[in-house]
């Protein structure tokens, strides 16, 4: 019976399951080839945390560790049920509030090595988490997209962490009622926008926010098919990316973007001086859901998870 001992949390609703124990040795390389080893040599450990029958499609995990980069608290390598995450910002938020719970941290600012580069993470006193992101910027501005059904959108494509779609003409209500006919749309959204950018896994709609306290309300269709309960981090970053480009949010100002559940990040940016880009700072809370050992019998056929692949 092999062991898997991993720290539960959700940040704004939208979980992440952290191992803490019992995970694939990935030797001591930068992180970007640490998630090439653990794709093709340990996939097996990422679907037996996070897929069914111990999980389901909407966890995210991530693996604590060591880093490469010097200064850094920990590494840290996120995936979910089909693959793995460049960087996720509730994860992150997730993973600094876990590591406080276990005492390994204390309230301050720390550096995380990801696999697309260094991130810095303030523990706030209050619980909240700042995550000073990686670089971000748009790429495309209203790229035009027919779907299949003839409906036409259009939309940005920028870089948070992770690849967007970022999309405000979808005539949709943003609204958890309203699940099945928006995941539907983005799913023939994503199709369409991957026949031109493959790289593209993440498909975002933005609308007015329910809280007039909010400036816009989102719904984010994962790369695995579910749907991010919170504002989504790296999106929110790709979206103050297209915000600073458009000129339609200042350097400092606060952005607070509305989940399609209602959970709310605050993000603002701070330009780059001498690139396209800015440097996007997300602010949210986690909350600690479970301490548990995940079990894994040799025994059981469905042991490393149920899978697509
Ligand atoms: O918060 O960056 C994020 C994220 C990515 C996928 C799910 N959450």
């Amino acid at each position: 019976m092999q062991r898997i001992s991993v720290i539960d949390s959700h940040t704004g609703g939208e979980p992440t399951r952290l191992i803490i124990s019992g995970g694939p040795e990935l030797g001591n390389g930068p992180l970007a080839e640490r998630v090439a080893i653990f794709e093709r040599d340990f996939d097996h450990y990422r679907s037996a945390t996070v897929n069914e029958p111990r999980g389901s499609e909407v966890i995210v995990g991530g693996l604590i560790v060591e880093p490469y980069e010097p200064g850094c608290v920990c590494g840290i390598i996120f995936f979910n049920n089909v693959g793995y995450l460049g960087m996720c910002g509730h994860g992150t938020i997730g993973l600094i509030a876990t590591l406080a719970h276990l005492g390994k941290l204390a309230s301050g600012t720390h550096k995380i090595d990801t696999p697309v580069g260094v991130v810095s993470a303030t523990l706030h006193s209050d619980s909240r988490v700042s995550i000073e992101n990686v670089v971000s910027y748009r790429t495309e501005k209203a790229v035009a997209l027919t779907l299949p059904s003839g409906q036409s959108v259009t939309g940005d494509i920028a870089w948070g962490g992770n690849w967007f779609f970022l999309c405000a003409d979808h005539g949709e209500d943003i609204h958890v009622g309203n699940m099945e006919r928006l995941t539907a749309l983005l799913w023939e959204i994503r199709h369409e926008a991957n026949k031109r950018w493959p790289e593209l896994d993440h498909i975002e709609l933005f609308g007015p926010p329910r809280d007039p306290e909010n400036h816009s309300r989102s719904f984010v269709l994962c790369p695995g098919g579910a749907y991010d309960r919170s504002p989504c981090g790296t999106g929110t970053s790709a979206k103050l990316a297209c915000l600073a480009a458009d000129g339609k949010l200042a350097p400092g100002a606060i952005w607070r973007q509305e989940s399609v559940i209602g959970s709310v990040f605050e993000g603002t940016f701070t330009p780059l001086r001498e690139a396209e880009g800015v440097i996007p700072t997300i602010t949210g809370r986690a909350w600690i859901s479970a301490e548990a050992m995940l079990l894994l019998d040799d025994t059981d056929p469905f042991c490393w998870g149920i899978t697509n692949r």
